[in-house]
């Protein structure tokens, strides 16, 4: 076999734990938004280390071609990006509370508390992660990074300096990079602070939007169900409220719109009841 087609195989279970993991912890986010509660986990992403990345890792940390995938630890990786401080150890104990079901806790590495000397701040966990292949279960490994928005910021920053100049970063960058990486962490901090006001507004806002989408979409069923007329009388209040009303007026004339409808027709929260 050539080792294009080796790669590619070894690499098909990482991919798939990959896009796996990422909608699971996606899949929290969205619950607590559809129950208008504040998520503790703001946005995921995720990748499959690149093969050059691999063999240059390997190179760097000595790790024999055979060894790769029980040693290097981070060929799977996923970002979960958090708002404030404080949701990082949030997502921390849902990702512990998972421990010995989907997903098994190797070990944890608290870089927040810790940080590296670049000023480099996120909580890295590597876990364990089972994927059902067409050949049987394969156990690979994963690292899952917690971080705020401002230490994704500085890391994604950093990183493309690192590669840039191929880790001799000059003097001067590098000690701008540590008071930039300070200045992030500053921010988190005067960001933690007010974060009441901050997720007060947002839960506000996202409490708005689900409710102007379930009376749109009440309003649409009344016209299609051939309540054309109360369709256009609840359109028109809408209309108004949406000037100048306020947030109960809008759930007030939700309900009014749900007794006019048969109650298996009625959509909230972008189900059928
Ligand atoms: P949503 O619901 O918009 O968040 P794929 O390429 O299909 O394997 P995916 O998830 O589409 O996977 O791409 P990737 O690159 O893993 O993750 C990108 C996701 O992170 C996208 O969300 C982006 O919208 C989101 N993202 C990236 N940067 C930011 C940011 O600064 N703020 C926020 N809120 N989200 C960001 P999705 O997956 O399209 O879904
Ligand atoms: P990628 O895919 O390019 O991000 P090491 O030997 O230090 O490279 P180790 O000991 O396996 O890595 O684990 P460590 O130190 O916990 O780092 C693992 C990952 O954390 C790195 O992956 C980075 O994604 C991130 N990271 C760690 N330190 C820094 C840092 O100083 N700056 C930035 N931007 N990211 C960091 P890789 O290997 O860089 O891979």
């Amino acid at each position: 076999m050539n080792k294009i087609r080796e790669w590619k195989s070894v690499l098909l279970p990482y991919d798939q734990a990959v896009q796996e993991i990422k909608i699971k912890f996606k899949a929290i986010r969205n619950e607590y938004r559809e129950m208008n509660e504040y998520s503790p986990i703001e946005f995921v992403t995720g990748r499959v280390k690149k093969i050059s990345s691999i063999i240059e890792k390997a190179k760097r940390r000595d790790i024999p071609e055979n060894m790769i995938t029980e040693l290097m630890e981070d060929i799977a990786g996923i970002r979960i990006m958090c708002q404030f401080k404080d949701d990082i150890y949030k997502v921390v104990n849902l990702i512990r509370k998972r421990d010995g079901k989907d997903l098994f806790i190797v070990y944890e590495k608290d870089y927040i508390n810790d940080y590296k000397e670049s000023g480099y701040r996120s909580y890295h966990i590597i876990i364990k992660y089972p994927v059902q292949t067409a050949f049987g279960e394969k156990e690979i490994l994963a690292e899952l990074q917690i971080r705020t928005l401002a230490m994704n910021f500085w890391a994604t920053i950093e990183h493309s300096l690192k590669y840039k100049y191929k880790e001799n970063i000059p003097d001067e960058i590098e000690a701008r990079l540590i008071r930039a990486a300070e200045a992030a962490a500053l921010l988190d901090e005067e960001m933690y602070e007010i974060r009441k006001e901050i997720i007060n507004a947002q839960l506000a806002f996202e409490e708005k939007s689900n409710t102007v989408r379930d009376i749109t979409d009440n309003i649409q069923i009344l016209s299609l169900s051939g309540n054309m007329k109360e369709a256009i009388e609840f359109q028109n209040r809408f209309d108004r409220i949406w000037e100048s009303g306020t947030q109960d007026d809008l759930i007030d004339l939700l309900g009014e719109i749900k007794e006019y409808l048969p109650r298996y027709k009625i959509l909230e929260n972008g189900h059928k009841e």
